[in-house]
Parts: structure tokens; C-alpha cells; sequence
């Protein structure tokens, strides 16, 4: 029997984030002189200048902290002291429809207003405080917020973006349970792929888009709703960070990387899963790497707790990588050495993880700029009960980075046929999502996934 999650408190908890979030935003709008926001949905983004065709609407993130709105000219209105009022925009041409909305638990805590088109919304905005220029409008486009009588300097104003920001570092318990669910959701998917993969018969392993379809089937998600799009790579394909061009054709593929999640009213999981499969000394090799990345991540894991620099666990990820790649026979440099070149920086060149929610890479955990040695790291928070963020270190065997490695003075004490034998498995990556509590944390991934 797969674990399940019980959602019977989710419209309790849903009030509460919503009690929780008006006060946060009170406090918020009174520093910056605001008696209203307008929290835009989104308008259709164009593919290209010279075409007729639109991408899907991903919506405006900080409109999604209250709720998933994915129509067209829709808007939340906040006002300290009134029931967050959600303008539901219901005028419909005939080419185009709205999404499926999953969920009815809002509407108890929400207001819910019909209204047709961006006039119907108009309409139903806070004239006065608009006019005053008491009143925000948080979205990116600048053509609504002015049809709707915003001036230049109350639409998105960056230090109230940046404030808003913030409050979405720390997490609800209603979003947490979402992203129990969400994370429950692309574990069936994961398993079912590794499954599919390491059962095929003989050479017949199926494509990187038989798995990619067949990803989205178990998890049942189209494509635009998954949180991002879904990285499937077999082979040396994994040393392509977010390998998304899938290959159609069955291949003798020797690994596999899925880096896939899933959403639950809206709130999203990011999961990522290596495994190996075949005979011989290389696969061999390569599996050892995989379990011993997997060990190596649950260390990390171990030593998420309340206080710690999420930059000075990345720093001790290189460390736990080094003295990996001395077990495992690949450098017979030391830990240090291994380090301080900046040799394990080029087998791992991503940063240990990101903050995880409403986005994939969801904001306010790198206000203060990283290390140099550590550019891509998008966490320079200190860990904080409340955050959730991914724990997500790799190994890899990138071309471009084996030269620079090759050219550092310790590639001497490294084991360069034994890293040949590797490369073409392409890399490793595991990834978890974790909740940092009072005293330590909880892992939303391992429940459902191994
Ligand atoms: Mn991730």
C-alpha cells in the first residue's frame, strides 16, 4: 500500500493561512502607506511578435499565495479589515475556456465576485484608495494597471515586491499539507519511470519521451501544469542540468535522471532521481555513485536543522563529495585538496538546493549575494523553522568542465580512466524537499519515494 495524505484538515488550515497572510499583509501595506492591493492574475503572454498564438497563463505568483487564478483579467483585492475579495473574471469568448479549478475550499474563507472582463474588474476596484495613491497593483502588466487608473510608480513598486517577497519564505501548514500531496503525487510518477527503466527487457529500455509521457499519464498533469518542465535524460544527457529536448528513440541507455514534481492547489514538489542499469564494471561503478550521492544527500538532509547557514551546508556538500570521490576510488587527492582547487566544484556546479512553494525557484532566500565560489546558490538565508527548500546535491560528468578539471594541477591524483568509464552515464542528482521545524526538520519526499 502507497502512503496517502490525509486532507480533511485543508479547509481548516486554508482559513488559517488566510487569517495568517491578511495580518502579514496588513503589516506590510501599513509600512508602505497602502489602504489596498490589487493582486492582478495575469494577462496572455505572446510566443513570438510575428504569431497569433499565446503561451498557457502561468499567472502572478503573489496573486497564487491566496489562491491558484489562472484566468485571464482576474484580480485579488486586499484590504486590512475586509474579506480578501477574489474578482473572478466569467465574460468568455469562444476561443478560449478556463481551467478545470481543483479545489472549493477557498470560498469560504475568500469572497468570490463575478465580473466581465478587465471592465467588469474595473468596475469593482478601490476607486478612492486607487486615486489617493493608497492603493498597489501587484502584476507585471503595466497596460492593465494603467487601463484600471494605477500611476507608474503603484504598479509592482519594487520595495513592496521585495516585502511581499519575504512573507513567502516561510510557509503555512495548509501549504505544507499541500505539499505532502504534491510531493505524494510526483513520487508515483518517479517510481513508476525507474521502474519502467531498470525492468526493460534486454536493450529494449524505453525513450527519454516514452518516459516523459508516460511521467505526466501516472501523474496526471499536462504539460503547462506541471511545475516545470519535466527533465528525462538517459545516458550523457544527464550532464545537460535541465535536459528537456527528449530523445525519441530507444537507446541501450545505461542511466537515468528524472527531475519532475507535481502541484497540489498550486503549491509544488521538486524531486529528482538517478538510477543505473546494466553490466559491467562501469555500471557497477556508476551505481556505487548513485547510492553513495544517496547517502551522501541524506546526510545533508540529517543536518538540516534550525540556525545553520544553508551556504555553510552547501560548503559542507563539497566536503561530503570529496571524501565520496576518494571512496570511491576516483581521487586520491585529499578532501581539502579536492576542495580548495575547485575540483569538486566542477563535478557539482549547482548550488545544494532552492526555496521551494508557489514557484519551482520561489523567492526572498537570496537577498544577501553568495560566496564567489558558489555563484548559482540560490539560498543565503539562514535556516528558519518555516522555510522548505530542496536538498538536491550531483555529481556529473560535464565535457566542458572534465577540460577545466583536466587543467587544475590536482587532476593528477584523479582516476581519469575511471571517470571515462563514467561520463557517458552523463551524472547523478538526488533530490528532496524538506520543512524545517522548531527543532529540526521533516522530509516531504522519503515517506512516498526511497
Ligand atoms: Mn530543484
Amino acid at each position: 500500500m502507497s502512503p496517502t495524505v490525509d486532507l480533511a484538515p485543508l479547509p481548516r488550515l486554508y482559513q488559517e493561512h488566510v487569517a495568517a497572510l491578511s495580518v502579514r499583509y496588513a503589516a506590510v501595506m501599513k509600512a508602505h502607506g497602502l489602504d489596498a492591493l490589487v493582486l492582478h492574475a495575469g494577462s496572455p503572454q505572446k510566443k513570438s511578435a510575428f504569431d497569433d498564438q499565446y503561451w498557457p497563463l502561468v499567472g502572478v505568483p503573489h496573486t497564487k499565495h491566496w489562491l491558484p487564478l489562472a484566468v485571464v483579467d482576474s484580480a485579488v483585492v486586499i484590504e486590512p479589515g475586509k474579506k480578501p475579495r477574489v474578482l473572478v473574471n466569467v465574460a468568455r469568448d469562444f476561443w478560449e475556456g478556463p481551467p478545470e479549478q481543483e479545489g472549493d475550499h477557498y470560498w469560504a474563507a475568500l469572497e468570490r465576485v463575478e465580473v466581465k472582463g478587465a471592465e467588469g474588474v474595473r468596475a469593482c476596484l478601490p476607486h478612492a484608495a486607487i486615486g489617493a495613491g493608497r492603493a498597489a497593483f501587484v502584476g507585471e502588466d503595466r497596460s492593465r494597471a494603467a487601463s484600471w487608473g494605477f500611476v507608474d510608480d503603484r504598479v509592482a513598486p519594487a520595495a513592496l515586491m521585495t516585502d511581499l517577497d519575504q512573507l513567502r519564505t516561510i510557509k503555512s501548514d495548509y501549504e505544507i499539507l499541500c505539499m505532502r500531496e504534491a510531493n505524494r503525487r510526483a513520487a508515483l510518477g518517479h517510481a513508476a519511470l525507474l521502474r519502467a527503466f531498470v525492468e526493460a527487457p534486454g536493450s529494449d529500455v524505453p525513450s527519454e519521451l516514452e518516459l516523459h509521457l508516460r511521467y505526466l499519464e501516472i501523474t496526471r498533469q499536462d504539460e503547462p501544469e506541471t511545475p516545470y518542465k519535466n527533465i528525462v535524460a538517459e545516458d550523457a544527457h544527464a550532464a545537460t542540468l535541465h535536459h528537456v529536448q527528449y530523445g525519441k528513440s530507444r537507446v541501450p541507455a545505461g542511466s537515468l535522471l528524472v527531475d519532475a514534481g507535481a502541484c497540489c492547489f498550486g503549491i509544488e514538489s521538486d524531486i529528482t532521481r538517478t538510477v543505473g542499469r546494466g553490466t559491467g564494471a562501469a555500471a557497477d561503478a556508476f551505481r556505487a555513485l548513485v547510492a553513495g550521492l544517496d547517502r551522501l544527500q541524506r546526510e545533508l538532509c540529517a543536518r538540516v536543522k534550525p540556525g545553520l547557514p544553508y551556504q555553510a551546508l552547501h560548503n559542507q556538500s563539497h566536503e561530503l563529495l570529496a571524501e565520496l570521490l576518494r571512496e570511491l576510488g576516483i581521487a586520491k587527492a585529499s578532501t581539502a585538496a579536492l576542495v580548495d582547487s575547485g575540483a569538486t566544484r566542477k563535478l557539482l556546479p549547482h548550488g545544494l538546493g532552492h526555496s521551494l512553494g508557489i514557484q519551482t525557484h520561489d523567492v526572498g532566500c537570496r537577498k544577501v549575494a553568495p560566496e564567489a565560489r558558489n555563484p548559482f546558490l540560490r539560498n543565503t538565508t539562514t535556516i528558519t523553522p518555516g522555510q522548505c527548500f530542496t536538498i538536491e546535491p550531483g555529481c556529473y560528468f560535464i565535457p566542458a568542465l572534465l577540460d577545466e578539471l583536466r587543467a587544475l594541477p590536482v587532476a593528477a591524483e584523479l582516476d581519469w580512466r575511471l571517470i571515462d568509464a563514467l561520463t557517458p552515464f552523463g551524472g547523478v542528482r538526488i533530490e528532496d524537499d524538506l520543512f524545517v521545524t522548531a527543532t529540526g526538520h521533516e522530509n516531504l519526499t522519503r515517506p512516498f519515494l526511497a
